[in-house]
């Protein structure tokens, strides 16, 4: 194969010819599915004439090909890797193809597949061309009339509404469906096999009725309350937040075993992996109550955010993703615990996307070239694209923000547009001029802030100077200031309140935003009535890293007295931080390691005075993650780190046992299971408490987790008293409670995933040979994308000391399994190799290590997908 090439945001223009109706037949057969398509094609308008009519095409048979009726000759046309080309071509005319295609032997899970025997498509990115010749970006939207012919199978979906249906003369059933509204290929979508449906109606703002359908296994049928119930608040929540109604008079949402991600969007038929609809308490954890709702409002609002304005091209990815995901952080926010929505939110952000921005991937919001679109469905692109739109939202205001939304809305509805196009909008809602705010947009890396403050007693004065820097990124030497709005709070070190804020005469009360445009600012607060600690970056709000020399001290005070709910967890999140360095410290050093009373007194406190919210009480419990806690090191040292964390968790369960015991007491509850935020909050802190007791393997502690597995009350208590005892010295308890799960649920592909997960995170040494024995099992298929994450992706994301063995063999597992994907499905085998592009971080003699295994996988003939990863890495 020959080197992939990129493609370039400064290439782009006009497509040469746009389609305004697509109209497609299929006869759906596993090997050999028939694809009829006729377009109606034009010129482009701002296009020149006689320019060639060229459309993409990838592992497409063609049956025939006709121009305006006429079946063109072999010289008529040229057949390429990548599509077909007709030289000379009318300014208007119609195009007829017929192609062949083979669903069974997809299992790249991208154009038409087949996943458990259902028919299914997932055409994002560049997915359509892969069904029929055509031209596959997302600036060409047609309105599309689409028949399904089937054998046997009633179930036959498409896009929009049903117009027709019955029985062809030879025995087989069709549905012809009509979308009315013009949408790019990659919302195209269809779903044919033995499904059955729940149904419900939501009736919008204006009294319209819309059907909602869930079409899942028939197994599944009793898994689908909580989507169904996700799905019309998130409907309700965005005719009421952004005055968005639905469009069509169907909503249909498909669940499917094998998919690449989390969800599709799908014009009117989005379709979902399983696991991000289905949930019932026996089976789905409070996790996966969340993410199911998040995820379901997620593609409810690409309805508008996406779908009926969508992308001029797949370098504006971020305009559909970010705004989107912003907004369904803030309905998950609003129909849960705020703050806990934000500490959880806050936290996968800063371990994961500092990641992704300080690697060998760093890639601006919008990049300005790729060779593999699929490998651009980041945590930049997502997480940070909300980020910035969470920063415009807070700079011009809700208000502001809304009208700004309006006018995006209504001005390029039912057009393909760009980033500028949005925010340009936003600019002129609120008459800020956003011309700075752009470069977050083009700008790769996480900027760091220095900051250090200084209070004069006698003049009352607060100096507070704030510096910027954005580290180097690939490709990215010279970096501009970004605007940067720091929120923030002067806290009285007497009073321990908020100090009234005055700068440059302006008061500018107790809580508020400063702006950091420039590379250094300095702000001199007056008339502050004592010396205060400053709460800076408060609700997170830029997504950058901030250093301040906080003292132990200061951190402690924060925690107790910050009026901000967030920051006083990110002050707890620090003082353990600066215990956890001296540890890690010492582990190196081979010192006796010792434990800062600072920490189990601010821990003591927490436990015993009365915080309301106990969801953020538990968050406030948990100690920064290995991975995030590696953030912040130099140089990582995973087995310092674990060292560390694991003797902070004893020594405070040690410290605490009893205050511990009693909050898991009085947390127990056999009320029936519901994933309501009072009850989510009960069990997490309930859970946090255990996890300590059984940090130091506790005899209540043990007896606790034993009595929670075998009361099999709901998932989440489950699979946590599961896992405790899994990870726990104790195999005579362990092995019999996995044996006993894994008979109980053989059946249910959702809950082995779990069961797989929660084996392979254990810290004993053996989890790499573990595994290996776990791939063999009959439960287990490297075709199914959620085992793969269940097993290999979880293990190396998560199992930390085990995948950086010195011997190198969780490395080399690793690469094995990419080396398989890299046929069998391109865009996982890309996304799993990331841990292994962060050898940078590492030591010499695992530098080498990762490093060779990276090269070996680069040996083999790749799919553009991987080469571009390891390229890159190895770059
Ligand atoms: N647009 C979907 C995510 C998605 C992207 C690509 C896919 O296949 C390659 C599948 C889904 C979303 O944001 O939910
Ligand atoms: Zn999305």
């Amino acid at each position: 194969m020959s080197e992939p090439q990129p493609v370039y945001l400064s290439d782009y223009q006009a497509p040469a010819y746009r389609v305004s109706h697509t109209q497609l037949t299929f006869e759906l057969d596993p090997a050999a599915t028939k694809v009829k398509a006729r377009l109606l094609v034009e010129r482009h308008p701002e296009r020149e004439t006689g320019l060639p009519l060229e459309l993409d095409g990838e592992h497409l048979s063609l049956k025939s090909i006709a121009l305006d009726g006429k079946p063109l000759e072999a010289a008529d046309y040229e057949l390429t890797e990548q599509g077909l080309r007709i030289p000379q071509v009318p300014e208007r005319f119609v195009l007829d193809t017929e192609v062949e295609i083979s669903p069974r032997d997809n299992t790249a899970l991208q154009g038409l597949y087949q996943s458990s025997g259902i028919y299914c498509t997932q055409c994002e990115a560049e997915g359509f061309r892969r069904i029929t010749f055509y031209p596959d970006r997302p600036d060409v939207m047609a309105t599309f009339s689409t028949t399904l012919i089937g054998t046997a199978e009633p179930v036959l979906l498409s896009n929009g509404n049903p117009v027709e249906k019955g029985t062809l003369d030879d025995g087989r059933h069709f549905v012809t469906w009509e979308d009315p509204h013009p949408k790019p290929s990659y919302l195209f979508a269809l779903v044919a096999g033995d499904l059955k449906k729940v149904a419900d109606r939501f009736t919008t703002m204006h009294g319209r009725e819309v059907s909602l359908e869930i079409w899942v296994e028939e197994e599944n049928l009793d898994k689908t309350d909580h989507a169904m119930a996700s799905l019309k608040r998130a409907m309700k929540w965005d005719e009421e937040t952004y005055g968005r109604e639905y469009d069509l008079d169907l909503f249909m949402i498909v669940a499917v075993n094998d998919f690449n991600m989390g969800a599709m969007e799908n014009k009117g038929l989005n379709i979902f992996n399983s696991a991000a609809v289905l949930t019932h308490p026996k089976t789905a954890t409070d996790v996966a109550y969340q993410r199911v709702e998040g995820i379901v409002a997620h593609e409810y609002f690409h309805n508008w955010s996406g779908n009926r304005v969508t992308c001029r091209d797949w370098f504006q990815l971020s305009l559909k993703e970010g705004f989107t995901v912003f907004r369904d952080q803030c309905y998950s926010a609003d129909t849960n615990s705020a703050p806990v929505k934000r500490i959880q939110d806050v936290s996968f952000f800063r371990t994961a996307q500092f990641a992704e921005d300080a690697g060998p991937t760093a890639h601006p919001i919008r990049p300005d070239h790729y060779i593999e679109i699929t490998n651009f469905y980041t945590l930049t692109i997502y997480e940070k694209g909300s980020e910035v739109v969470r920063m415009l939202r807070n700079l011009v205001g809700w208000e502001a923000f809304r009208r700004g939304s309006d006018l995006y809305f209504e001005r390029f509805d039912g057009q393909a547009v760009t980033i500028e196009d949005f925010v340009d909008c936003m600019a002129e809602a609120s008459g800020e001029d956003l011309t700075r705010f752009m470069r977050w947009y083009s700008q790769a890396g996480t900027p760091e802030i220095d900051a250090h403050g200084e209070y004069d007693y006698v003049t009352s004065e607060y100096r507070l100077t704030l510096r910027q820097r954005t580290p180097t990124t690939p490709g990215q030497q010279d970096k501009q200031p970004l605007h940067i709005p720091v929120r923030l709070g002067l806290v009285g070190t007497k009073s321990g309140r908020d100090l009234n804020m005055t700068l440059g005469g302006e008061t500018l009360g107790r809580d508020a935003v400063i702006h950091l445009r420039e590379d250094e600012q300095e702000f001199l607060f007056t008339d502050v009535a004592e010396s205060p600690i400053p709460s800076l970056l408060r609700h997170f709000s830029a997504p950058v890293k901030l250093h301040f020399p906080y003292s132990r001290e200061d951190l402690a005070f924060l925690l107790q007295h910050d009026s901000d709910g967030f920051n006083r967890w990110d002050a707890g999140q620090r003082l353990a931080l600066l215990a956890l360095d001296d540890l890690i410290a010492a582990h190196r050093n081979g010192v006796e390691k010792v434990m800062d009373s600072r920490v189990t007194d601010a821990f003591r406190t927490l436990l015993t005075s009365r915080i309301d919210d106990k969801a953020v009480l538990a968050e406030m419990l948990t100690l920064p993650s290995e991975a995030y806690i590696a953030e912040q090191q130099p140089l990582v040292d995973v087995d310092a780190i674990h060292a560390a964390r694991e003797f902070v968790r004893q020594s405070l369960a040690l410290a605490l046992r009893d205050e511990f015991l009693a909050v898991f007491e009085a947390n127990q509850s056999d009320a029936p299971y519901a994933p309501e935020p009072e009850q989510i909050a009960q069990r997490s802190l309930k859970n946090v408490a255990l996890s300590y007791l059984m940090a130091i393997e506790d005899e209540k502690g043990l007896a606790f987790a034993q009595a929670q597995f075998d009361a099999d009350h709901n998932m989440t208590d489950v699979r946590h008293a599961l896992t405790l005892l899994v990870h726990s010295s104790r195999d005579d308890l362990a092995s019999p409670a996995l044996k006993a799960f894994g008979e109980t649920w053989s059946h249910d592909p959702l809950v082995m995933d779990q069961w797989f997960s929660l084996q392979v995170t254990r810290p004993q040494e053996d989890a790499v040979e573990r595994v290996k024995f776990l791939m063999q099992h009959p439960a287990f298929s490297l075709k199914n994308p959620n085992k793969v994450r269940a097993l290999i992706g979880t293990f190396a994301n998560q199992n930390r000391v085990n995948f950086h063995r010195l011997d190198g063999e969780g490395y080399r597992l690793l690469a094995d399994v990419v080396i398989k994907l890299n046929r069998l499905n391109p865009e996982i085998a890309a996304r799993l190799i990331t841990p292994l592009t962060r050898w940078q971080r590492f030591d010499e003699q695992r530098q080498a290590l990762m490093k060779a295994e990276l090269e070996r996988i680069k040996a083999e003939p790749l799919s553009p997908n991987v080469y571009e990863v390891v390229a890159k890495a190895l770059a």
